[in-house]
């Protein structure tokens, strides 16, 4: 029996690399400096995982950025709008060009797009084809690293994304042509990779094929079978892994289990059942290793090792200890580093921390189910089962998870509670006489720089260094200075700029009953980026208002509308470490409650406009289409739950980014928002198509410019989108505004983008008007 880690998160226990690359891209440190601290961490990662008695440790899963970035500069799938600086030394200003953009020594060049890994809150760089694409290795990031490994006396495993994944993951840039095509000549770049590999005696190599949680077609099993195939065939010597995580292998089963793989990864989390399924089918090859992911790498629950091991023993019933793996379900990637950093008992209090587990320990219980497993009878062993025991039990019974109060008013929402007063024609006339806004009005989706300072005093309250009267006072100038910066500039529906929120949906975790929270326990989302998601303990409650105090503050300072920002029930439930002794769909409609209640509150302080966020409504789908309706269903009533508490008068808006609609644009529609506004700018209106072709009735704010990047955009090329825009949109229905929030930006750029887009819209209404 082997114990199996699929990937370990790589930000460091103390973000150092996040810190690293923040300062490489400011200039203000060197790339030696940013590749020490990256090779640090992967030291620290391979040395902890062997002192912890991992057997199959992950190598490759560290990157500067992303994983699927690096995949695309191994195989040399690089855009030509980059090929200036392909001869870049270190390739990582090609790299970071790719990821983020790049607009100095002379070069202006937009960054790839991003979209969400599967159902997670992590994105990726999406690959970009061409039909005539040519692949070779570029990069020998994988074998670096496996020789840097090899350096400090530890074989490591690859892993490596499998080439149907990574074509599935891509883009066609151009028509006529299917990316899955691409598969003859992405294969040659993927043998030369494992010629090298070989050549340096590697003896296993994961190869993560995610796509295979999803509805494939015939041609793209194929796919799958022809290329493992034919690695078999090439290099017999080496063992591949084959993983599949965050759901089911489905119906690819039948084509997985005839695959020439020796190891198979099986997501028991998200999905148990498949284990009897392939245990007992007749197709299960005796010579085939199950890796068995018992333990959750998507959440921060304490193992159940009881049940983990009942599981294990049943697969080595069939198939014996040495073809049994024990295994995180998926890559730790998605689950903070240390549980032990988290000392402080008002965020995470000692009753809620006994129940958690994350990175660290969720590797300590893999090498502990092991050893129970194998039948170690050591005390240690025994006492290691006993406290895991006893710390599930406590949580079963604890009083701190059930409120009565949340549960009687679930019990009594009836449909007129996910029901606006009028429909939208009503609803948009009145808006219009009380709002009174322009054609094509401006806004932003709501927050503005999160700078050091803003950060620094957030910290220093924390620290007691300075008093909450100290901390409310800069906040207050800061948001005035922010409302008057818009007043000048002369957008039309401003927001107070969020400066008190650490994060949309941590904030709300700490103001609402049931939540804990963390002080380390971060989590990449892209990039430098990270979160630190809430945990969902127990029932959720509103005791009272969270963000009322700066939304009407800012009210009070200005004649023009100023909307409330609240995050919206599916965000907050999906962008947070959810319980799991009760269905999503329960957890979802409790935090409805909190945020209609908020809504209603904002409404009666004198804010006509509110903005309910759900960015996440997307990644929440199902991976599997058969399993979408039932999502959407409960996914849509949660929000109008929220949203339908108020008078025809008050405008809702809502806002989703790294979406594809046009499979969800009905359930898009039947939210009923007022407004909604879309990222679209990185794949230039593209993502407009959905809503063109709905014929979506509501009023629609497609982004105009990318905030990702640090790019400032001109007017002109915000006027080509909004130009594109209004061929496709009733021109009554159009909305300005940068494509998400501007927390990352820096204060320079947004006055300059933010001037720029006010101007656009002004010629914009001058062209109407001229037209017209
Ligand atoms: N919050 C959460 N998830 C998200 C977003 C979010 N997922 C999607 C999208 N937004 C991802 N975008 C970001 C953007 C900025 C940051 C994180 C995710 C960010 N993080 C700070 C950082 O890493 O420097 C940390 C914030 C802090 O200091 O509290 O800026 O908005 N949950
Ligand atoms: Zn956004």
């Amino acid at each position: 029996m082997k114990t199996n880690v699929l990937g370990y998160p790589r930000i460091g226990s103390q973000r150092e690399l996040k810190k690293a690359s923040e300062k490489y891209w400011k200039g203000a440190v060197a790339f030696d400096a940013l590749y020490e601290t990256g090779k640090n961490i992967r030291k620290q990662n391979w040395l902890l995982q062997r002192e912890l008695g991992v057997d199959l440790i992950p190598s490759n899963d560290f990157s500067f950025y992303d994983q699927v970035l690096d995949m695309s500069l191994t195989v040399g799938c690089i855009p030509d709008r980059y090929h200036a600086l392909k001869n870049d030394k270190d390739q990582i200003d090609l790299y970071f060009a790719m990821a983020r953009g790049i607009q100095r020594d002379g070069y202006d060049i937009t960054a790839m797009e991003m979209t969400k890994w599967f159902d997670t809150n992590y994105h990726y760089i999406v690959p970009e084809f061409e039909k005539q694409q040519e692949f070779v290795v570029f990069s020998s990031k994988i074998i670096d690293e496996y020789q840097e490994a090899l350096a400090l006396g530890i074989k490591t495993k690859p892993v490596l994304i499998g080439p149907v994944t990574y074509l599935l993951i891509g883009k066609e840039k151009e028509e006529g042509f299917h990316r899955i095509a691409l598969l003859e000549k992405l294969l040659p770049a993927y043998m030369e990779l494992l010629e090298r590999l070989s050549a340096r005696d590697v003896e296993y190599i994961q190869f993560d094929e995610p796509c295979l949680a999803l509805d494939l077609t015939q041609q793209e099993k194929e796919a799958v079978s022809h290329c493992y195939g034919e690695i078999a065939e090439r290099f017999p010597h080496i063992k591949v892994i084959l993983t599949n995580y965050f759901d089911c292998y489905g119906d690819n089963l039948t084509t997985v289990l005839s695959l020439p793989v020796d190891a198979l990864h099986l997501d028991l989390v998200r999905c148990p059942s498949q284990l009897d399924d392939i245990l007992n089918s007749d197709q299960l090859n005796k010579n085939m290793t199950l890796s068995l992911g018992v333990v959750d790498g998507r959440n921060v629950w304490k193992n159940d090792f009881e049940s983990a091991v009942k599981t294990i023993e049943k697969a080595v019933a069939v198939l014996g200890e040495e073809k049994i793996w024990i295994a995180s379900s998926c890559s730790l990637l998605h689950c903070p580093y240390d549980l032990e950093l988290e000392t402080d008992e008002k965020s995470l209090p000692a009753e809620v921390k006994q129940w958690l587990a994350f990175a660290r320990q969720k590797v300590e219980e893999i090498t502990t189910l092991k050893s129970i497993a194998t039948g170690d009878n050591s005390a240690a062993t025994i006492q290691k089962l006993e406290a895991n025991r006893r710390a599930n039990q406590i949580r079963k019974a604890s009083r701190h998870i059930h409120n009565p109060e949340v549960k009687s008013r679930i019990s009594q929402l009836t449909a007129a509670d996910s029901k606006r007063i009028s429909g939208f024609d009503m609803r948009k006339a009145r808006q219009k006489e009380k709002l009174n806004l322009p054609q094509y009005p401006t806004t932003t989706i709501g927050s503005f720089p999160q700078t050091r300072e803003v950060r620094s005093w957030r910290s220093q309250l924390k620290k007691n260094k300075i008093s909450k009267a100290e901390y409310d006072e800069l906040i207050k100038k800061e948001t005035e200075e922010t409302i008057r910066f818009q007043e000048d500039i002369g957008l039309d529906v401003l927001v107070h700029g969020e400066f008190e929120r650490n994060d949309m949906v941590e904030y709300f975790g700490e103001k609402l009953e049931g939540f804990a929270f963390t002080n380390f326990g971060w989590v990449q989302s892209y990039g430098s980026r990270c979160v630190k998601p809430p945990i969902i303990f127990g029932d959720v409650l509103r005791k009272d208002p969270m963000t009322l105090k700066w939304s009407a503050y800012a009210q009070s300072l200005t004649t023009k509308p100023v909307k409330g920002m609240l995050t919206g029930p599916v965000t907050i439930l999906q962008w947070s470490f959810v319980r799991n002794d009760q269905p999503g769909s329960l957890t979802c409609k409790q935090i409805a409650l909190a945020i209609r209640d908020e809504v209603n509150d904002l409404e009666k302080a004198g804010l006509d406009v509110i903005q309910i966020d759900e960015p996440a409504i997307r990644e929440g789908l199902p991976l599997r289409k058969e399993y979408w309706k039932e999502y959407l269903e409960w996914a849509v009533e949660s929000f109008r739950i929220s949203s339908s508490g108020v008078k025809d008068t008050t405008q809702i808006h809502t806002h989703m980014c790294y979406s594809e609609f046009n499979d969800i644009i009905a359930s898009i529609a039947e939210l009923d928002a007022d407004v909604i506004t879309i990222e679209t700018s990185r794949s230039e209106m593209e993502l407009l198509d959905a809503f063109v072709e709905f014929k979506y009735p509501n009023e629609i704010g497609p982004g105009v410019y990318d905030i990702h990047s640090p790019r400032v955009p001109t007017e002109d090329e915000m006027e080509k989108l909004l130009i594109k825009a209004s061929e496709l949109i009733p021109v009554d229905n159009l909305w300005v505004n940068p494509d998400c929030g501007l927390k990352t930006r820096d204060w320079p750029e947004t006055r300059s983008a933010l001037t720029n887009l006010v101007n656009t819209a002004k010629k914009m209404r001058a062209r109407a008007l001229s037209d017209g």
